[in-house]
């Protein structure tokens, strides 16, 4: 399946390339595990396994998805379909696709709700506004009308940071002066877009630590605005993370998701990170909670066309692409 996959990743071409750059640091922790056992001709042993598993650890899988992977391939081995490095590596592959499946449901407006509510919300710097303006630009391709809330009246360049992707796309930008009230400037938002009749309201916040209670508080009540607008709205409230953090993710999905009930991730730096594998370990964490937590995208860089749809089956095939490979 994974060999399958990366033929027909080859034929997207360039994207694809980008793509595996991208995840060139995270691939080279999975390659170290992998390409121990290919350079030494190894057969798999229990040995092979440990350095495998010491490696899945280092790109911050987390000890839970790790184990399972590893007892897959053990289950493997003992049943001796996987006696060679080409058997490891697609068993390997497909017990990771089988890990993420749950996170691949893809972002799509829901047009009976009108605005449809995008919150975006995370720690500084994860990547909140650049996602939201890289965002922007894919639903105006997709032909929907789309208007950015300018939600950061924190943080003094916030604003105009979402004005040059507005501009970029055509898009408005609703905003007030800085220290204003984040709710309100969502609020004048949403009302400007059932005005306008527009799609799609994209709320920027502004960067908060989800352990200061009264700025999660605030996200609370940015929630309720929008609700007391339509009952159903935020329609979608996103974490954003920064994939460089790995398995730091798993607290901040806890308490974002205590304060404003989560309905999705972003994953952004991607391409910076030697520690994507966490988004295993944040699948082993999300798959107790009531619904699976989908990703929706994953960045793999600064230029607007970076935010790609999170593929499983694509994310797997890069990981363990070979140097070669594409
Ligand atoms: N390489 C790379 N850089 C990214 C990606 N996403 C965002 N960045 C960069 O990360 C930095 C922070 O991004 P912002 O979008 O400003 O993050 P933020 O969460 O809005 O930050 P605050 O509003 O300060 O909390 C910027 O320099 C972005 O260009 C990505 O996928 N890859
Ligand atoms: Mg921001």
């Amino acid at each position: 399946m994974v060999a399958e996959a990366a033929s027909e990743k080859k034929a997207e071409g360039g994207m694809w390339r980008r793509f595996k750059a991208g995840l060139g640091k995270t691939r080279a922790r999975f390659a170290d595990g992998l390409g121990g056992l290919l350079a030494g001709q190894r057969v798999i042993d229990a040995d092979a396994l440990d350095d495998l598993e010491a490696a899945l650890l280092g790109a911050d899988m987390g000890v839970a998805a790790t184990t399972q992977a590893i007892a897959a391939l053990k289950r493997g081995v003992a049943r001796k379909e996987v006696a060679d490095v080409a058997a490891l590596r697609r068993r390997l592959g497909e017990e990771l696709e089988r890990q993420l499946a749950p996170m691949a449901q893809p972002f799509a407006v829901d047009t009976s709700k009108k605005p449809f509510v995008v919150l975006a919300v995370g720690v500084n710097g994860a990547g909140k506004t650049t996602s939201l303006g890289k965002l922007a630009q894919r639903l105006r391709a997709d032909g929907h009308s789309v208007l950015l809330a300018a939600g950061d009246t924190f943080r003094a360049a916030a604003v105009e940071q979402l004005q040059v992707w507005g501009q970029r796309n055509d898009v408005p930008v609703i905003a007030q002066g800085q220290g204003a009230d984040s709710a309100a400037v969502i609020h004048d938002a949403l009302v400007a877009a059932r005005a306008r009749g527009v799609d799609v309201v994209l709320a920027d916040t502004a960067g908060r630590l989800q352990a200061k209670t009264h700025l999660m508080a605030e996200l609370a009540k940015i929630k309720r605005v929008a609700s007391r607008f339509d009952p159903s709205a935020p329609h979608e409230a996103i974490l954003v993370l920064d994939a460089v953090i790995g398995q730091n993710a798993l607290g901040q999905v806890a308490e974002f998701d205590a304060a404003v009930g989560l309905t999705g991730l972003i994953v952004a730096k991607l391409d910076g990170s030697a520690k994507a594998g966490a988004l295993f370990a944040i699948a082993a964490q999300t798959a107790t909670r009531r619904a699976p937590l989908p990703v929706y995208f994953v960045g793999v860089g600064e230029r607007a066309d970076d935010l790609r749809p999170f593929d499983p089956s694509e994310f797997v095939t890069a990981l363990l692409a070979e140097q070669g490979d594409g």
